[in-house]
């Protein structure tokens, strides 16, 4: 038995495990002045975002990740397998992004390193721009977890648990407008968005957000207090009831769903879109 554990342990650091962004190095990062910086790099367990002060930004949401040489190397989803490097380096972080071409066995090639300090505080207007999405980028791994296993009440759970800034466990129209406005943010990133365009974009996502949110709570919020809370989210849809029908009569065609409903769906398939 004992050998076999021992070369388990030799092997595991080899596999692609699904292994966190250690813990002491998730949260805010930045490149020079911290007034001012000229990027930051946000690092949640499972995601990476970088935005520059110019240029494009990325959104890496790890699919594996391993360990190997003192680096932790996630990787992305999608056909280019992106693959982002991190270690921690006294007080700094290094990364590497290494070229799509570099081999496994030779990372982290000939892509150049990074490094990366910590601000006491983010500048304000980063913080405006970039502070809802940082948050929604991690609301979206507690979703991913807890809607992973196909059980709807404990999906719905995760989503109302996550969403419900209050603190009330009902969700207001202001909080689902949130995920919608973060959610706008992670796609603007991961379509490599440069700071400049951002606030154009999430403006778009802001009324569109605020738009669907009115309508979910609008077509779901049964008992009219203007939030919706787990059993309404649940209402009809985490089981089946007693739903005898009649045998009164016909078949009708162009009934609408409800928008509410759609518009709900519509906001959790955004977040899904996301690689
Ligand atoms: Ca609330």
């Amino acid at each position: 038995m004992r050998p076999v554990l021992t070369l388990l342990a030799l092997l595991l650091p080899g596999i692609a495990l699904a292994q966190p962004v250690p813990e002491a190095l998730q949260g805010a990062w930045f490149q020079g002045d911290c007034a001012r910086p000229e990027a930051m790099l946000n690092l949640t367990a499972r995601a990476a975002a970088r935005m520059p002060r110019r240029g494009p930004g990325r959104l890496l949401r790890f699919a594996a990740s391993r360990e190997a040489g003192g680096w932790t190397i996630g990787t992305g989803r999608g056909p280019e397998a992106p693959r982002l490097m991190l270690r921690p380096a006294g007080e700094a972080l290094e990364t590497v992004e290494p070229e799509a071409k570099a081999r496994e066995d030779r990372l982290p090639g000939e892509a150049p390193l990074s490094r990366w300090h910590r601000c006491a505080g983010a500048p304000p207007a980063l913080a405006a721009l970039h502070g809802e999405g940082v948050a929604v980028m991690a609301v979206l791994e507690h979703l991913e977890a807890g809607c992973g296993g196909g059980d709807t009440q404990a999906c719905l759970g995760a989503v109302v648990a996550q969403a419900d800034v209050s603190g009330d466990g009902r969700l207001s129209p202001a909080e689902l407008a949130r995920l919608a406005r973060g959610a706008a943010w992670l796609v603007a990133v991961q379509e490599g968005m440069t700071a400049e365009n951002l606030p154009g974009a999430l403006a778009a996502g802001a009324l569109a957000g605020q738009l669907a949110a009115r309508l979910a709570v609008d077509g779901l919020d049964y008992d009219g207090d203007g939030r919706l809370s787990p059993s309404e989210l649940a209402q009809d849809r985490a089981g089946f009831g007693t739903a005898r029908g009649t045998a009164e009569g016909r078949p009708l065609h162009g009934e609408a769903a409800g928008a509410g409903l759609e518009a709900l769906r519509g906001l959790l398939s955004g977040l899904g879109l996301l690689k």
